[in-house]
């Protein structure tokens, strides 16, 4: 009876050692190696099951028994842990991998930066006057009342100011320019009485809500030409040039009367839908045209305060806002987008 359990306990072992050997062999992971040893070696393993047994064994048999039991734990426990190590490796490269860079893929294309797109139009718009003799002239977006309303023919209470919705600072009469032409003035004092063909670009602000087709400060380009002998026919050559220059032969164009305080006569000028080429469209707003620009002949009093005299002197002036003829140029829909700095509006032009 006694050799007969013994004989069940020795085979029981040797068994679990095979299984558990097979077991172990194709466990996937180190989760799995885990609960294999749960399974087999833990105290409420297996192994610890069958040892159990051994109380029943004789005295003299028992370190036999108990001699094979270490065997088989002993050789459980190294290949349990040869076992571990081997999927901990296989799991960590795995992991590595996972992460990996491969170095061999080309890298990712480097976008050059561009010019923002009222930069280039104001160049442009530079490039074409300068090419009929007009310079550059700056001046600074902080103005005194004078300079942006009263030198400009408009005295204080002159109904023409309502036109403007102006940003006022702490200081009496210091205020943000509605318009470059304050620049205007200060370059005819500083070169009268010598004739002047000048080109302002600059930033402008005006208390205006905010919509897709206003912004509160916004590009703006004047032009300016005095001398003697300067007739409207100067402005409109000057002007037909540009429009050549910038939009290519064979626009048609159209003058319309208008007002402004600082010019007498006074135009719009408009030329024939480039999108649609005047049959009606979204950007000219279904009447065919685009109204490019603001000019007229500078107002006898404003040659004056320039520094003028205007019964020997005469000269003829132009504004347009330079993001509004990019918007029309290149179908943009919204104004807003000059000052959101989504580079996508720089790979209109290109
Ligand atoms: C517009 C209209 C214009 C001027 C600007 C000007 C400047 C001086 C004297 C006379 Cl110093 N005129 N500038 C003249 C006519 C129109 O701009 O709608 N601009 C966006």
């Amino acid at each position: 009876m006694s050799n007969l359990m013994n004989l069940d306990i020795t085979q029981q072992l040797e068994e679990l050692r095979r299984e558990a050997m097979a077991s172990l062999a194709s466990a996937t992971s180190t989760e799995e190696t885990r609960a294999w040893h749960g399974e087999y070696l833990s105290r409420k393993g297996r192994l610890t099951g069958i040892l159990r047994g051994l109380g029943g064994v004789s005295a003299e048999e028992r370190p036999r028994i108990g001699k094979i039991a270490n065997e088989v734990k002993t050789a459980l426990e190294e290949a349990l842990q040869a076992r571990q190590e081997e999927l901990e490796q296989a799991e960590l490269l795995a992991a590595r991998n996972k992460e990996l860079v491969d170095i061999t893929l080309p890298g990712r294309p480097q976008t050059p930066g561009k010019l923002h797109l009222s930069t280039r139009a104001l160049r442009e718009i530079e490039g074409i006057f300068a090419s009929m003799g007009f310079q550059v002239y700056e001046s600074p977006d902080v103005e005194t009342d004078e300079y942006n309303f009263q030198l400009l023919n408009m005295p204080e209470g002159h109904p023409a100011r309502d036109m403007w919705d102006t940003f006022y600072t702490t200081t009496p009469d210091l205020l943000l320019r509605t318009h470059t032409s304050p620049g205007q003035v200060h370059a005819m004092r500083q070169y009268a009485p010598e004739p002047i063909r000048i080109v302002l670009p600059g930033m402008c602000y005006r208390y205006e809500p905010v919509t897709a087709r206003s912004e509160s400060m916004f590009y703006q380009v004047e032009g300016l030409a005095v001398g003697k002998n300067i007739t409207f026919c100067d402005l409109k050559g000057t002007i037909t040039n540009y429009i050549t220059q910038m939009y290519g032969e064979g626009r048609r164009m159209r003058f319309r009367k208008s007002y402004f305080p600082f010019t007498e006569p006074s135009v719009e000028v408009d030329i024939d839908c480039v999108i649609c080429n005047g049959k009606g469209c979204t950007v000219c707003k279904y009447s065919g045209w685009l109204e490019l620009m603001g000019a007229g002949m500078v107002h006898p009093v404003v040659l004056q305060y320039g520094g003028y005299d205007p019964t020997e002197f005469s000269g003829f002036a132009f504004g347009m806002g330079p993001d509004r003829t990019s918007m029309q140029k290149y179908g943009i829909d919204d104004i807003r987008y000059f000052f959101t700095n989504d580079v996508r509006l720089t790979e209109r032009i290109n």
